[in-house]
């Protein structure tokens, strides 16, 4: 006793309100059906199932299977991740997890156990009080030291192996050459420039793509992350962790794909309207089908080959006069890219911070320089065309590919993507009340055979 320093009898406010003040004014003398104490005790039940529902329906909503989740279906297991980086990561998020959960436990199971088998009944006198227990303070320093150091540091060496250095190195070993892929976050869409697409072989090839990057298996990617509006992140839950994309900056990270497949990517990061629907995929291929694809790249389409030839060379028209497409659209090239590293996408874009700062000026002033010609040029940063037919969705991976959702699509884009920049800018949109595209049936048929045909 008066070993602590408000214990009852010390204790400078001593039954007024200190902690051992009137014990027994709370605790209910009767016990009839209806007291206060039953009728709260119903009400934090009732609260505790509500919360448990809750819950519930939160993790019913997880599915550790699905393709955009970074997690295992078993949790402690690594199959939700390929490849070297990915694995790394999840093996570091395992171990941290359950530790974090074994000491949870732990601790909070001695707290409550403690609580409810020691918790003072009525009557009961102040138990002893004790000072200090050295064996026990060490051990609570020296354990959980141990634990953050171990972890820390294991972090640290986690984060070095993430580096793209370390991607060179492991395709050295392999008697490679990374890929280098550079992947610009438009607002809501992903551009993919490869300055190199053939890493191994001198005097590389341009291709430039959207929304659907395609990589050989076994090799490590590096990939600069840029932006030209906001910030957004870059993706791919099973192959890497996420990345910033910020304007600005280039940004570096690398991931590998050691299985063929489709692998699903999103961007991570709020920057607008169609956030949600930014989403783009990963086809790793085996060597000779990447190398393919890289080779017939550009190649020239030859549209009396097409399944509809006279179609698809009206629809070539339409592409270039009446729509307007090729405004903002590149089919048939890369988008090429000047001394100082700056695009074509980016002077598009550049276009449209200065429209957007047209469009706040006056009325009547806009209204003269329309008079006067002087209204400024409406090309903007767009999806590049060249490769559309072999790629398996549109909308920045929102819908499957195919006539249907092609024309759907270009008959009016907000149908499937609310929000999206074409709708918003292309002029063909601007002119009906229901925004719907300025263009016949048959014009739309032509424009989506046309499309169907580049690959
Ligand atoms: C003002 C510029 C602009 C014009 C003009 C324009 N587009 Fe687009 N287009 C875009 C933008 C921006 C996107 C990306 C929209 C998104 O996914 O958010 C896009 C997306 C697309 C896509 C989907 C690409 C993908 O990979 O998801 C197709 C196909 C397309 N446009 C075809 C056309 C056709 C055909 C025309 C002419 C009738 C046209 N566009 C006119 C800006 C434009
Ligand atoms: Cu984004």
């Amino acid at each position: 006793m008066g070993l602590l320093p408000f214990s009852e009898k010390d204790s400078p406010t001593n039954s007024k309100t200190a902690l051992g003040s009137e014990p027994n004014r709370d605790i209910p003398v009767s016990s009839a059906s209806d007291s206060p104490t039953r009728r709260s005790g119903r009400r934090s039940l009732i609260t505790l199932a509500i919360l448990a529902g809750i819950l519930v329906l939160a993790a019913l909503g997880c599915d550790s299977d699905g393709h955009q989740s970074m997690l295992s279906s078993t949790p402690w297991t690594l199959d939700g991740a390929n490849g070297p980086v990915a694995r790394e990561q999840l093996l570091l998020f395992n171990v941290l997890l359950w530790t974090m959960v074994a000491v949870f436990v732990l601790v909070e199971g001695a707290l409550l156990y403690a609580a409810i088998r020691y918790r003072r009944k009525p009557g009961d006198p102040l138990p002893p009080q004790t000072h200090g227990h050295t064996p026990l303070e060490i051990a609570w320093t020296v354990v959980p030291t141990i634990l953050i150091l171990g972890l820390g540091i294991w972090s640290v060496f986690v984060l070095f192996k993430l580096e793209p250095g370390e991607a060179v190195a492991q395709a050295r070993e392999l008697g490679k050459e990374p890929l280098r892929v550079e992947a610009v976050g438009h607002q809501w869409w992903w551009e993919f420039r490869y300055e190199d697409a053939n890493p191994d072989v001198e005097g590389g090839e341009l291709i430039t793509t959207a929304n659907e990057m395609r990589v050989p298996v076994g090799r490590p990617v590096i990939m600069t992350l840029k932006s030209d509006d906001v910030i957004h992140s870059f993706w791919i839950p099973k192959l890497a962790g996420k990345q910033d994309v910020v304007p600005t900056r280039a940004n570096q990270m690398w991931f590998q794909a050691d299985d063929p497949g489709m692998y699903y990517g999103q961007c991570a990061e709020f920057c607008g309207t169609a956030h949600a629907q930014m989403k783009f995929r990963v086809h790793a291929l085996s060597d000779a089908e990447y190398q393919v694809w890289v080779d017939g790249w550009g190649d020239p389409v030859d549209l009396s080959q097409a399944e509809n030839p006279a179609a698809a060379q009206s629809g070539q028209l339409v592409f270039l006069g009446d729509g307007q497409c090729v405004t903002c659209h590149t089919v048939g090239s890369a988008d090429q890219v000047d001394e100082v590293g700056e695009g074509v996408q980016h002077a598009r874009m550049q276009t449209f911070v200065a429209y957007t700062e047209w469009l706040s000026k006056p009325a009547e002033e806009r209204l003269e320089d329309v008079r006067t010609g002087n209204e400024p040029p409406t090309a903007f940063a767009a999806p590049n065309l060249t490769d559309l037919g072999a790629r398996t969705t549109i909308g920045a991976g929102l819908v499957d590919l195919n006539r249907e959702t092609l024309r759907q699509w270009l008959r009016n884009p907000d149908d499937i993507k609310p929000g999206n920049r074409m709708s918003e800018l292309a002029a063909i949109y601007q002119t009906r009340r229901d925004h719907r595209a300025d263009l016949t049936e048959d014009q739309l048929s032509d424009l989506v055979e046309y499309l169907m045909a580049q690959k």
